[in-house]
């Protein structure tokens, strides 16, 4: 049959017509598979969590598990028992997996370098959450977010400066020197470093107080316990504990209720957190100054993730809210805290 030039041409525009329409269809529908895939599937977030150290790490891991299912975001989740090595480890998995966005605590300030490259290098955004970190190139990371570990600290000193300048109730007049032991956190964590760093920053211009003791309880309470055994027993006139957890607090309570002594009375007690357990030893007179750092960071953890997955840039630094909690406040105001 012989076809006319027309014909052909007819034909020709029909066959381009038609692929031109299954790609259209097809790519639709591919189009639709993958929107299908997120709104189904939500994100993919790598979380690397240190561990369950304390109360207030159980409550911040539980945070982003919550917030990450309310929002139907997958959540591959690696808990690093509190090795830097398991956090590097998890990363470097995530990576493989291609996760959408990397969130990790780090567990110390240095030594991410490496491993963040990696991440940069495949193109999976990180945020990094509670702890800081410190890296040569900062634009390793898209962002922070947490407490503010300096303030925490600048508070529990301006605390002690107020319960022994002002009202030197406490002391009698003849004391030369306030002596205070001070309860470290993880060596090298920007937390520990940072609320170190804010209560001596407060109290440097006022030398009749004094750090006669400092030592890193890990904020494990069994270490709060282990290190008051060691104090009790080197110094006799100690007048305030200034403890970078409350974890360690509580072990501490125990070793000085052992030897007969009244934590909150005969030692002015500063802790960190805000968990139940201080709430409620501040109600018993046990300690006298509860700040809070916030755990509950879940939302907005999963919130700069999700925008991270979007391509957005995200705050630089975000600093959670965060109150203090003293001996003298209407403590019955105080909400059950959930950790
Ligand atoms: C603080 C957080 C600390 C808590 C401890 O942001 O990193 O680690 O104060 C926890 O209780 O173990
Ligand atoms: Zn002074």
């Amino acid at each position: 049959m012989i076809h006319t030039k027309r014909q052909i041409r007819k034909h020709f525009l029909g066959i381009i017509f038609f692929i031109l329409i299954c790609s259209l269809i097809g790519c639709s529908a591919q189009k639709k598979k993958v929107s299908q895939f997120d709104e189904d599937h939500g994100i993919i977030v790598g979380f690397s969590q240190i561990g369950a150290e304390s109360a207030w790490r159980t409550c911040n891991t539980r945070s982003v598990q919550d917030a990450a299912a309310e929002k139907g975001v997958q959540l591959v989740y690696d808990n690093a028992e509190q090795k830097q090595e398991n956090q590097i480890k998890a990363i470097r998995s995530f990576i493989a997996y291609q996760v959408d966005v990397i969130v990790f605590v780090p567990i110390v300030t240095d030594g991410w370098d490496n491993v963040l490259q990696e991440a940069q290098d495949a193109g999976i955004p990180v945020l990094v959450t509670d702890r800081k970190i410190d890296v040569a190139d900062p634009s390793l990371y898209a962002g922070f977010i947490g407490t503010d570990s300096l303030k925490e600290g600048r508070n529990a000193g301006l605390f002690v400066l107020d319960k022994f300048t002002n009202k030197r109730d406490h002391l009698d007049q003849t004391k030369e020197y306030i002596n205070i032991v001070e309860l470290f956190g993880t060596e090298g964590s920007s937390v520990a470093n940072g609320r170190a760093e804010g209560f001596r920053e407060v109290l440097k211009d006022h030398p009749e107080f004094r750090i006669v003791y400092s030592k890193s309880g890990d904020f494990l309470r069994s270490k709060g316990y282990e290190l008051a055994v060691e104090f009790l027993d080197m110094h006799e006139d100690i007048d305030v504990i200034y403890s970078h957890n409350d974890g360690m607090t509580l072990g501490a309570i125990e070793a000085m209720e052992e030897r007969g002594l009244r934590p909150g009375t005969d030692i002015v007690i500063v802790t960190i957190d805000a968990q139940q357990a201080a709430i409620d030893a501040l109600r018993e007179g046990k300690v006298n100054c509860v700040i809070e750092c916030n755990p509950k960071t879940g939302p907005e953890i999963i919130k700069l993730a999700e925008r991270l997955a979007a391509g957005e840039t995200i705050p630089r630094v975000q600093y959670v809210h965060e109150e203090v909690f003293y001996e003298t406040d209407d403590l019955s105001l105080i909400e059950p805290r959930g950790y």
